[in-house]
């Protein structure tokens, strides 16, 4: 077991049993003309964590640790978009309709691509979700069952709207979770330190939130001792 320093407590994983998910890191919401930016967000607050997600992804390639990268996708008819989705927030282009990286959204177009720098490669596991969550209508529980998985580690975009949302699922289904907090970002300051003092709060009523720092150590010190 390694034991991570966190908040509010120290955060012990087994690595055999432990899933890094990158939550989103796609252009859709990290460049202009994308989603996040039609709904008219400042997109530039998201693209300064993508070295600390990738050094992230570094870490469990290097240890072989299971990294799993969701993108948030519909198909191209859109039979899996409530409408509601559609509508919602007055966007000044809608999902599915032609942005300047394609359809906004849209599985398989350009701007629905997980950035260049932290692209999934062989061995790793990468899911569309029609939600918020990881877990609504992927099947992604049965995945991790399957690999014996039990603590997920978090990271990606944005805080208090996926990252959250797939925690909060994940921590009801009995996942133990470790928010990274220099690998989240949010197009609102306030909501991600909002989000992870909910995290946090109540001795961890959805789970841990330690620095990419604190978990670099933990590994390390984990090979001295071993
Ligand atoms: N709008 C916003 O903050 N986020 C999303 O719509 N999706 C994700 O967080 N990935």
């Amino acid at each position: 077991m390694i034991s991570v320093p966190a908040r509010p407590y120290p955060y012990s994983l087994d690595p055999a049993r432990t899933a890094l998910v990158v939550i989103d890191m796609q252009r859709d919401f990290i460049e202009k003309g994308g989603f996040g930016d039609s709904l008219g967000n400042d997109v530039a607050r998201l693209e300064a964590i993508v070295p600390t997600v990738a050094a992230l992804i570094d870490l469990f390639r290097r240890e072989g640790w299971l990294v799993i990268h969701t993108r948030e996708a519909h198909k191209p008819d859109l039979s899996d978009c409530p409408p509601a989705k559609i509508r919602r927030g007055n966007p000044s282009l809608k999902i599915g309709e032609a942005g300047a990286m394609g359809r906004l959204l849209i599985s398989g177009e350009p701007g629905n691509a997980i950035l260049p720098a932290l692209a999934p490669i062989a061995g790793e596991i990468a899911i569309d979700k029609p939600g918020k969550g990881m877990f609504y209508a992927t099947g992604i529980e049965a995945v991790l069952e399957e690999r014996g998985i039990t603590h997920l580690v978090f990271a990606g975009v944005t805080t208090e709207v996926c990252v959250q949302t797939s925690m909060r699922e994940a921590n009801d289904r009995g996942y133990e979770c470790l928010l990274i907090e220099d690998a989240t970002e949010s197009y609102f300051a306030n909501f991600k330190q909002g989000a992870i003092e909910m995290i946090v709060a109540q001795g961890g009523i959805v789970g841990w939130v330690a620095p990419l720092a604190a978990l670099k150590t933990a590994v390390a010190q984990a090979k001295v001792e071993a």
